[in-house]
């Protein structure tokens, strides 16, 4: 398969340094081999630009979302980079970077294809709007922007208006969730499958509900976004909103190889790897045997 791996060097999405390092980082460690080991023809993008901002810079027009303007910026290159992907048959394969570039890969997918799915792999529902984030953080936000709500800027990154319906979108691994996110999984009766439904049913389970919920309403097509902090923090340290209770690496990677034998995978994200936060580059060997499972299974 041809791959094209992607670079996204933000960090204005979570307001925290570091998280930008983890592309060249994991290029530095064997990445590119790592994915044509797996005898994929695999191009390097390189990094997306990110235009340089000042503190002062956070706040524009009184908005509490963070450096709206740039964010909107890069989301809107990156779709065209993945649409680009998508187009030209190879596989995007995008590596942050905060979450806040979900709603540009996803919005470069929909472009691609109109009947697709998302499953958003996080501790978190990452469905914030400007009103109810607690953090004014765009990584927060993305899901919630891909499915049409919040600020009128991101719904309209690349292009106007929603682009995925709520009933294909599929939050795995939860477990934080802000109480205005809570409301929004009722209102819009999101398939969320919490970290105690994975405790209660198993991984297997979930993945397999999810697979029938794509076979019954005939999506052909998933974008899958994958969040580090998905993972247990005593295996993914490196990461700047830890939550407990997380998967375990064999539940991820048996959730992973269920997802992936549908063959409806056409897009991948890898966010919120902060070397600057990891413990003996624990959470970067991960992300890196994360990409070698997965890659191996494409
Ligand atoms: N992420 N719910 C919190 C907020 O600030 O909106 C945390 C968001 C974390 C986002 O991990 O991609
Ligand atoms: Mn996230
Ligand atoms: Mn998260
Ligand atoms: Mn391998």
């Amino acid at each position: 398969m041809k791959i094209n791996v992607i670079g996204v060097p933000l960090n204005l999405g979570c307001d925290r340094k570091g998280v930008e390092k983890a592309p060249n980082y994991l290029r530095e460690r064997g990445l590119m081999s790592l994915i044509r080991s797996h005898g994929h023809k695999a191009f390097d993008l390189g990094n997306l630009y990110v235009p340089p901002v000042t503190e002062e810079e956070k706040y524009l027009k009184g908005s509490r979302l963070k450096y709206l303007d740039v964010i909107v910026e890069v989301n809107n290159n990156l779709a065209e980079l993945v649409y680009d992907t998508l187009r030209g048959g190879a596989f995007p394969l995008v590596i942050g970077g905060d979450h806040s570039l979900g709603l540009g890969s996803a919005s470069g997918v929909g472009k691609c294809y109109d009947d697709f799915g998302i499953i958003w792999l996080d501790a978190h529902g990452d469905i914030n709007t400007g009103e109810t984030s607690p953090s004014g953080n765009i990584h927060g936000m993305p899901l919630s922007a891909l499915m049409g709500l919040g600020s009128e800027e991101l719904v309209n990154v690349y292009s106007p208006g929603n682009k995925v319906l709520p009933q294909n979108v599929f939050l795995v691994g939860t477990r934080s969730l802000d109480e205005g996110e809570c409301a929004l999984i009722e209102e819009q009766h999101l398939s969320v499958y919490t970290m105690d439904t994975i405790r209660d049913k198993g991984i297997a389970f979930v993945a397999e509900d999810i697979k029938n919920k794509l076979r019954e309403r005939k999506i052909r097509n998933v974008h899958f976004s994958i969040d580090v902090d998905s993972i247990d923090p005593s295996y993914a340290p490196g990461t700047g909103t830890r939550v407990p209770e997380g998967l375990i690496p064999s539940e991820f990677e048996e959730f992973v190889s269920h997802i992936l034998s549908t063959n409806l995978i056409k897009s991948l994200d890898l966010v919120e790897l902060n070397p600057e936060l990891d413990s003996d580059d624990k959470t970067t060997n991960l992300c890196l045997s994360v990409i070698d499972y997965i890659t191996s299974r494409l």
